[in-house]
């Protein structure tokens, strides 16, 4: 993974500016937990930036996603996770590999779960994995504002008998409770070390990845069913015309089979405009520029099925 070795080469170069200062902590934390569960808006919430897409459909998350998280006294790296589930196809196979590979390289783990649910087996499995890693485990019980407060001190009891957790913490990613002093909670796990990355980058993601997937995002609302997990987004072009205050954008939207295409495309062309329509929105506040997004629908067949399309995708 991204750990240690690709980061020791990072510190490096960074230590004259930043070498560990006297009591400044560094260290990687991992978001774990089912599909769904709000790992990357906890992740959005915690950096007070969006940089991880979201949406009410599972399986959204396909790669590992750094965050960093800079306070006066320390460097958060946070790693947002594919959910854990039961992986039938080649991508989900991917994507849950990506999640699990994670948890055995990080300084602390994060555990998260929804208040609005009692524990289930899917929960159980991913603590397992995560328990494997012998690193401390935070217990996140995420979406308070979805349950009245009397519920929580039994969930808290229910959970604490499962595990010896480092703590647990409820919070709602989506209002911000008690996400605002996450970081500051998860300092004590991490060990004395440098500020790996320059205090003004909050990902190590290039733009015109961020780009595709909030193209991906907008797939993910405005369709249903198998059709958004059969999506895969290509930039083409990614032209930056800083004289014009603008950004020009090509991306062709893949997906798995031919219906598809036109269920993406719509009636006249109206779905597509409406996902282009809000995506250069969120891409526009992203880069701060204008964006000039065009978008175009093809057809792979069964991209998630192949090893070589999965990697052209930027899944290997
Ligand atoms: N009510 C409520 N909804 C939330 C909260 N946190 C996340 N959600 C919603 O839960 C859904 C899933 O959120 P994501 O952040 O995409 O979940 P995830 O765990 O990253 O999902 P995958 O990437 O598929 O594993 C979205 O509709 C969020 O808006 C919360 O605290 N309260
Ligand atoms: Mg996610």
């Amino acid at each position: 993974m991204m750990g240690r070795q690709l980061l020791s080469g990072v510190y490096n170069t960074l230590k004259n500016d930043n070498g560990s200062e006297k009591g400044f902590r560094s260290g990687f934390i991992a978001i774990m937990g089912r599909p769904n569960v709000g790992k990357s808006t906890l992740l959005n919430s915690v950096l007070g930036q969006k940089i991880a897409i979201t949406s009410n459909k599972p399986q959204t998350t396909r790669n590992r996603i750094l965050g960093i998280c800079n306070l006066p006294d320390a460097q958060l790296l946070f790693l947002d996770t594919p959910g854990v589930h039961k992986a039938k196809g080649l991508l989900n196979r991917y994507m849950v590999d990506q999640a699990l590979s994670t948890c055995g390289d990080v300084d602390v783990a994060l555990l998260l779960v929804e208040a609005n649910d009692q524990p289930g087996g899917g929960d159980d499995y991913v603590l397992e994995q995560v328990a494997r890693s012998k690193v401390p485990v935070v217990l996140i019980i995420n979406k308070i504002d979805l349950v009245p407060r009397p519920n929580l001190l039994p969930l808290i009891e229910t959970y604490s008998r499962k595990f010896p957790f480092a703590e647990i913490l409820p919070v709602s990613a989506l209002t911000g409770e008690g996400t605002d002093k996450l970081a500051a909670t998860l300092v004590k796990y991490l060990p004395e070390g440098p500020r790996y990355y320059a205090e003004d980058m909050i990902t190590d993601m290039p733009e015109r990845f961020i780009a595709a997937e909030m193209i991906r995002e907008q797939i993910l609302k405005h369709t249903q069913q198998e059709i958004p997990h059969g999506v895969a987004v290509e930039v083409e072009v990614f032209e930056e015309k800083p004289e014009k205050n603008l950004v020009v954008i090509e991306a062709c939207i893949y997906v798995s089979r031919e219906g598809h295409k036109k269920i993406v495309l719509g009636r006249g062309g109206e779905k597509i405009k409406t996902i282009g329509k809000a995506a250069r929105f969120d891409i526009e506040r992203m880069l701060g520029t204008r964006v000039f997004l065009d978008l175009l629908v093809k057809v792979e067949k069964n991209w998630t099925e192949e090893r070589r399309q999965l990697k052209r995708f930027g899944y290997e």
